[in-house]
């Protein structure tokens, strides 16, 4: 199949181009590095250090001789998306282009306008690209977890059934996100979902919770080709920060009581979801909500194996409650259904001990590059 990714740089763009050209799909990427320039601008870069994706590219297909072609562009301008779309005509349309971190977006007026611009931009784009240039192609967009919040209710797949007096309808299941980047989830949802009931459009909405991981196969051990493994406050998630943590020595940061649940996946999960995704289009006029996670954790819960698991390869891993930086339930009811992946047939690798010890021993590899001055949190909104 022809796909475009949309924010091909990022931590799950890049691994996605690899991955769909070693599938052996026709595989373009767009990705105007705005989330390499939020980094350097709030000194949060990564681990390890990526070249640009040209020469990202031009290593993969000296490495494993598939092609991925690049646009180093913005894919909220229309035209640069007009122009890809035009000649590419793709079929299917992975979207990834977004701000990803609350906490970015809650920093002040800049970071959250910025935030939702973008967001929305190219959501929009994305869409109208689609009606104007390739109406069959299907939709494929990362939303998050983050939009339903934590209700005292379980969570279904996107949808809920309501009866209400006597009379049932079909609707969007309530959302009430705790940042605006989640927000800006709902909105898209929201956005998407219009353009399906009245233009036809045909869209998966993926409810990814937080992913973890360093690296896949497709790398082959080339640090160059490993995606972008933020640890500081700002990009780094829950699970990624506390094995660099672990590794510096540092106490972990739980926030709160810890008792925050979310939903995790691995990163090669994520690529096998996206292609599942992909591999089953839905008919025009379609928003499919699928929920994207394998396994719930709460924040101690990560924080405990990490340091068991870190105590075993002979690391003192420590744990510390900090204030909690977020507006945020910290004890809380969770039990979001997650089935839709698993009937497509997803095949889940969990977070075993060795997976943990495995990562640990990666980060650990990598252990000069840690600046533990990334670690404490410094946006708050609670
Ligand atoms: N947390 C800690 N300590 C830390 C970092 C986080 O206790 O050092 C807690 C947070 O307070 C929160 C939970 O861990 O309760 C998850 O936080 P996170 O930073 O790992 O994830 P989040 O901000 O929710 O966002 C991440 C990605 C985002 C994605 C989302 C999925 O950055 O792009 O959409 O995970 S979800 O969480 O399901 O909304």
């Amino acid at each position: 199949m022809r796909v475009l990714i949309l924010g091909g740089d990022g931590y799950l763009g890049w691994p996605t181009a690899m991955d769909m050209a070693a599938r052996g799909h026709d595989v373009w990427v767009i990705d105007n590095y705005l989330r390499r320039h939020m980094a350097a601008d709030t000194d949060s870069e990564p681990l390890i250090p990526a070249p640009k994706l040209p020469d990202r590219a031009a290593l993969f297909e000296a490495a494993t001789g598939h092609k991925i072609r690049v646009t180093e562009g913005d894919a909220g301008d229309r035209e640069t998306l007009a122009r890809v779309f035009q000649e590419f005509v793709p079929e299917a349309l992975i979207h990834y282009a977004e701000q990803p971190s609350a906490p970015y977006s809650m920093r002040d007026y800049d970071s959250a306008r910025i935030t939702l611009d973008n967001n929305l931009g190219v959501t929009f784009n994305a869409i109208w690209a689609i009606l104007e240039h390739a109406p069959d192609c299907h939709l494929i967009k990362l939303g998050t977890m983050g939009e339903y919040g934590t209700p005292n209710i379980d969570i279904e797949e996107g949808w809920i059934d309501i009866e209400h007096k006597g009379r049932r309808d079909t609707f969007l299941f309530p959302r009430a996100a705790g940042s605006l980047y989640h927000t800006t989830k709902v909105l898209d949802t929201d956005l998407i979902w219009f353009y399906c009931r009245v233009y036809g459009l045909r869209a998966t909405d993926l409810m990814q919770g937080p992913v973890y991981g360093l690296t896949l196969p497709e790398a082959g051990g080339d640090t160059r080709l490993m995606p972008h493994f933020h640890y500081d406050d700002i990009f780094g998630t829950a699970l990624n920060r506390f094995l660099v943590q672990a590794v510096a020595g540092v106490p972990l940061t739980v926030y709160g009581k810890g008792g925050q649940t979310r939903g995790y996946l691995n990163l090669l999960d994520t690529l096998q979801c996206v292609n599942l995704a992909m591999e089953t289009p839905v008919e025009p006029g379609r928003l499919r909500i699928l929920n994207q996670f394998t396994e719930t954790f709460s924040v101690n819960a990560l924080a405990e194996q990490v340091r068991r698991v870190g105590g075993q390869m002979g690391l003192d891993v420590t744990v510390q409650n900090l204030p909690n930086p977020r507006k945020e339930a910290e004890e809380h009811y969770y039990n979001p259904a997650h089935s839709g992946l698993l009937d497509l047939g997803l095949q889940p690798h969990y977070l075993t001990d060795e997976v943990m010890a495995e990562m640990l021993s990666l980060v650990r590899d990598h252990a000069d590059r840690i600046d533990t001055g990334r670690i404490l949190p410094r946006v708050k909104w609670n």
